[in-house]
């Protein structure tokens, strides 16, 4: 590993243009690890270009450099490519993949089975967010954190973390939050933009999803639903979706918990969550997705009843 992070520091010293770019439909840590990275490379002297395939949730439009990132490739040559928190490169969207204007490509992620298609490849599924792995790569090369850099490492562990309450947050998180409360980050600010600032649409739409609960499987699983039709009563989007899972996973005895979420008429967005016991990766791989132990998901064609009964079916043979 150490070897891995030494050739790292060592790419970002020898060159200058870098392209960062992270997964779709990007989470806290998919945009706080990257704009944390793009801030030190920028501090460090660099050129940097972000891009990400999918906007920026509103949600962290209060992270500084946020308004530095785009949603197109410039046809021209870049050095090193940064790729964070992926999974699998494909993640990063079409246009990314067929762009070829890159010397070397390097893969900084967390996930369990993350593919090695960098020319350096700092893959550590103990890492709580690829926050942590960007915060390794600054400690190597004796990065000192100003509080921009600081407010987006910390909102990529805590958001990757659920608050510090997941299996994942570890000693390493902890310690590195606390540095970055040192630099200056304010753990209220940041926890009031994230958790107490929501648009009033969001409850709305939760209102119409809650009384789609089903608990199943004996108690051991729940799940709940979206339907286009709730969009379409509130006026809400499927960004203000965020944690909906995490209130059927918070039932007594629940060990799965399940997201229905229609994408379109014949297509559903299915969300696995799991306490622990269970590796949900098993289901949305059964299914064509992927993701974590502990977190998964997949799309799946067919009404939301056709997707309900495959899915529970899929359940009954591994449960
Ligand atoms: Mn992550």
């Amino acid at each position: 590993m150490m070897g891995t992070l030494q050739k790292i520091v060592e790419e970002i010293g020898n060159n200058h243009s870098f392209l960062l770019t992270s997964h779709e439909g990007p989470d806290g840590d998919a945009v706080g690890s990257t704009l944390a990275l793009a801030s030190l490379l920028r501090k460090t002297g660099k050129e940097v270009y972000v891009y990400f395939r999918d906007p920026i949730p509103e949600l962290y439009s209060f992270l500084p450099g946020v308004d530095a990132v785009f949603a197109t490739i410039p046809d021209r040559d870049f050095d090193v490519a940064f790729v964070l928190d992926i999974g699998e490169v494909r993640r990063a969207g079409e246009e990314f993949c067929r762009f070829g204007r890159i010397g070397k490509t390097i893969n900084v992620d967390h996930h369990l089975a993350c593919e090695s298609f960098g020319t350096h490849n700092l893959i550590d599924p103990s890492a709580a967010a690829t926050g942590v792995l960007v915060f390794r790569i600054a400690s190597v090369l004796g990065y000192c954190f100003d509080i921009e850099t600081a407010l987006c490492l910390y909102v990529a562990i805590i958001t990757d973390t659920g608050s510090f309450r997941y299996s994942n947050a570890n000693r390493e998180a902890f310690v590195i939050a606390g540095e970055m409360i040192e630099c200056g980050v304010n753990a209220w600010d940041v926890a009031e933009q994230l958790y107490e600032n929501q648009p009033r649409k969001r409850l709305e739409l939760l209102a119409r999803c809650l009384p789609t609960l089903e608990v199943i499987k004996g108690g051991m699983a729940a799940a709940v639903t979206v339907t286009l039709d709730m969009y379409a009563d509130t006026g809400a989007d499927a960004e203000l979706t965020d944690g909906f899972v995490n209130y059927p996973r918070s039932i007594k005895g629940v060990e799965v918990a399940i997201f229905f979420r229609q994408i379109e008429e014949r297509r559903v967005k299915v969300g696995f969550r799991s306490k622990g016991k269970v590796n949900v990766a098993i289901f949305s791989a059964a299914l064509g997705g992927g993701g974590h132990h502990n977190a998964a998901g997949c799309t799946v064609d067919g009404t939301l009843d056709e997707v309900k009964a495959k899915v529970y079916s899929l359940m009954d043979e591994v449960l």
